[in-house]
């Protein structure tokens, strides 16, 4: 690598090496099936797919990869490569059936895998497969949603019956609702079923329509900091969130924000509290900012995409209210280097990741600079716009 100091993560074809030798380990034999699942990394409109607005995320090289053949009974036995320090490595149950549905429980990894198969549309036989992963876990580039579209793209490889793309997300995202008690909007399962090489995906969350917009300039380089914390608020605030959205759309007799207008957020002035007519207005101007910056993008206006991604983070920090600390640490140690575009926090927030657009010769300044500025442990990436899912020949 040009860049010693970055997190070089395996290649897919590495990780689906070490994949394959760990599952004729654990289970003998060779397997017959793969799916992949990348992570991704938002680079503008955070918060705004739950509001029916627009997003525009990048597949990342990271990838989940489920790997296995059919058991021949109707037992499901999965292994993970990269478990949670104190849960089983190894879990077996009943494949569901009309009688017997799946429903989450221990190991708590599993629940994406399962959540997956009680609604994969072409039923789910038994199988033994193993689950490995380059997405660093629950470390805000959407390692929840890599597993389980991995899973939905191996039933289907495994299956033959296959979905159409949308199908496919949204069968995801309720895994993600019924089976990890997370209501997330549809932005992480989507990016990662549809995501193409070099090209950022504006998404319309409402219409579920979307566009590539091409991100490749030998120059310039996505530049992914994890903060390495986590704050516990990270679970409770985003349920709180979609509600005070809800009733501002509500107080504005509106079917969600993406119907609202600037102008409409006077409107909420006592009427609402004022905590929620701040969550609006990060809404309502982050839609906005959203649908710019992929214009920026697309012109190659560089400068403007990177002062809207500033302004995007500025607004999830003071009226959004999910930064923390440590998120505003490397986005302020980001932004002063030379050479630096834009950066911002990245995804739910509470912890978790940083995205940053910088020219490629600068890249060694920032990380210095990050590195004497934040207090805590943080870990670089590069990363180049991926594909989604998709079966691999094993
Ligand atoms: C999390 C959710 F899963 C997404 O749906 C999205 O709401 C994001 O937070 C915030 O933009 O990643």
């Amino acid at each position: 690598s040009h860049f010693p100091m970055l997190h070089q993560a395996p290649g897919v074809e590495e990780l689906l090496r070490e994949g394959c030798s760990l599952f004729r380990e654990r289970f003998g034999g060779d397997p017959e099936a793969a799916g992949c699942g990348p992570g991704r990394v938002n680079l503008i409109g955070e918060h705004t797919d739950y509001n029916d607005g627009f997003v525009l995320p990048m597949a990342l090289p990271m990838v989940t990869l489920v790997i296995g053949r059919r058991s021949g009974s109707s037992t499901v036995t999965l292994c993970t490569g990269s478990p949670d320090a104190d849960e089983p490595k190894r879990t077996s149950f009943p494949a569901p059936t009309p009688d017997a549905p799946l429903k989450p429980g221990a190991p708590k990894w599993a629940n994406y895998v399962k959540g997956v198969m009680a609604h994969f549309p072409g039923g789910c036989p038994g199988f033994d497969a193993v689950v490995i992963s380059s997405v660093p876990m629950g470390g805000g580039l959407s390692s929840s949603a890599s597993l389980e579209v991995a899973t939905f793209t191996f039933l289907e490889a495994l299956t033959g019956y296959t979905s159409p793309l949308s199908e496919k997300a949204l069968v995801c995202q309720k895994a993600e609702h019924e089976f990890a008690g997370m209501p997330c909007g549809i932005m992480d399962q989507f990016i990662s079923v549809m995501g193409k090489q070099g090209n950022a995906l504006l998404i319309d969350c409402r219409s579920l329509e979307s566009r590539l917009v091409p991100l490749e300039d030998p120059e310039l380089v996505v530049l992914v900091t994890n903060s390495n914390v986590k704050h516990e608020l990270s679970g409770s605030e985003y349920p709180t969130r979609r509600r005070q959205c809800e009733q501002a759309a509500q107080a504005l007799g509106k079917k969600s924000l993406r119907d609202a207008t600037v102008a409409d957020l006077a409107a909420l002035q006592g009427r609402v509290p004022g905590v929620v007519l701040q969550r609006a207005r990060h809404v309502v101007t982050e839609i906005r900012r959203t649908e710019e910056a992929a214009k920026a993008l697309q012109d190659k206006d560089y400068r403007k995409f990177g002062t809207l991604m500033v302004e995007s983070h500025a607004s999830l920090r003071t009226d959004y209210e999910v930064s923390c600390p440590e998120l505003d640490q490397l986005v302020s140690a980001a932004v002063e280097v030379e050479g630096v575009l834009g950066s911002r926090m990245t995804g739910g927030g509470f912890g978790g990741c940083t995205v940053t657009f910088v020219y490629r010769n600068a890249v060694e300044k920032v990380v210095n600079n990050i590195k004497a500025k934040y207090k805590g442990n943080p870990v670089f990436y590069l990363c180049t716009p991926s594909d989604g899912a998709r079966r691999l020949k094993i």
